[in-house]
């Protein structure tokens, strides 16, 4: 036993000072190979009495297996070294230095969104938010368009299992908003609106709009064209001259399409307004009667314009995009090009 003891001893002793594989490998070979020194002394075990055998063999293999994990550890070691020391060697890289490649940016919707939000909050707005999915009640009958009503096929919607739609206006918001605050009112709703649409370059089945609601006593038509005069002098950063001819919409009356002079020829006529000098933008008009009505306020005591801008399309105007499914593409290397203002 007591040589037993001594063996042990020794080969920790060499497995500790053995530095790398080789070294280590000889260790095994010495006390545990084929003529090593454990494999000798089991040999010696067929010379003992079954006594013997019985105490001798437990220690042998305990001395073995201690001997074995011992080699096992110290390769772990080795392991551990090798890659601390390539650590060691490798340059120190510093992962919060901006990369030398081009920074990203807002998505061109996004800029153009919060200069909206902007013009509109300084002429004293407040910005509301919108459902995308939404109730058909919300979407439809709150803004006077009842079941099977023809206007019901100018957009063309995705219902959902559950009998809801994704929203095809931002109009779909106004009822929630007028409950909410009644009146006097003044906000806008900017959000994403979908539609089954065939797709082309400036149809998307997903897009934006911004919509706004001015409720108050004595809103006329007037309110409407100068507002919208202000909100697009400043997108364009120059005077815009606009137009209202008759627009059909259930939700107003009277409903208008709102044109603008073209901001790139001044009216003199080019290839963005086909020669006509105008450009169409944006439908509007004086909130109808039932559509307050709906909302809680009564349409004999406060009249209100609203309007729907498209600004999916107005971004691609507004920095010279031509084709609109670019803007939903995440294709960064188009997006870039955006002539951003
Ligand atoms: C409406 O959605 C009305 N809710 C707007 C409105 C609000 C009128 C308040 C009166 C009062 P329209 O379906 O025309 O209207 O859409 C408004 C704008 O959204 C369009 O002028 C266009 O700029 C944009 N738009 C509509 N469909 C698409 C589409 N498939 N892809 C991109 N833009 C679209």
């Amino acid at each position: 036993m007591e040589k037993l003891d001594n063996i042990l001893l020794n080969a920790k002793n060499e497995i500790d000072n053995a530095n790398e594989k080789q070294s280590l490998n000889n260790v095994y070979q010495k006390y545990l190979g084929k003529d090593g020194i454990v494999t000798q002394e089991l040999k010696h075990m067929k010379e003992l009495s079954q006594d013997e055998k019985k105490t001798f063999g437990m220690e042998i293999n305990r001395i073995k297996n201690e001997i074995f994990m011992l080699i096992k550890n110290r390769e772990k070691d080795f392991e551990r070294l090798k890659i601390e020391k390539q650590i060691e060697s490798t340059q120190f890289v510093d992962l919060t230095v901006p990369s030398r490649e081009r920074r990203g940016s807002l998505h061109p919707i996004t800029i153009l969104q919060e200069k909206l939000i902007d013009i509109f909050l300084s002429m004293g707005f407040t910005v509301e938010d919108g459902n995308e999915i939404e109730t058909e009640y919300n979407n439809f009958e709150a803004v006077n368009i009842p079941k099977n009503h023809p206007a019901r096929d100018m957009q063309d919607t995705f219902y959902l299992e559950n009998g809801q739609v994704l929203k095809t206006h931002t109009s779909a918001a106004q009822n929630r908003i007028m409950r909410k605050y009644g009146a006097p009112l003044k906000a806008i709703f900017p959000g994403r609106c979908f539609r089954n649409e065939e797709l082309d370059a400036s149809h998307e089945n997903t897009f934006f709009q911004i919509e706004g609601m001015m409720i108050d006593k004595d809103v006329s038509v007037a309110n409407l064209i100068y507002f919208m005069k202000e909100m697009l002098t400043n997108v364009f950063g120059k005077e815009i001259n606009v137009r209202l001819r008759p627009g059909f919409f259930p939700f107003v009356e009277p409903g208008f399409e709102l044109d603008i002079s073209c901001p790139y020829c001044d009216g003199k006529g080019c290839k963005v307004c086909k020669h006509s000098g105008w450009i169409e933008l944006c439908p509007c008009g004086m909130i109808h009667p039932n559509v307050l009505k709906m909302g809680g306020i009564d349409p004999e005591k406060y009249q209100g314009f609203a309007f729907g801008l498209g600004f999916s399309r107005l971004a691609m105007m507004n920095y010279d995009i031509t084709e609109i499914r670019l803007l939903n593409s995440g294709n960064i290397k188009a997006l870039s090009q955006a002539k951003i203002k």
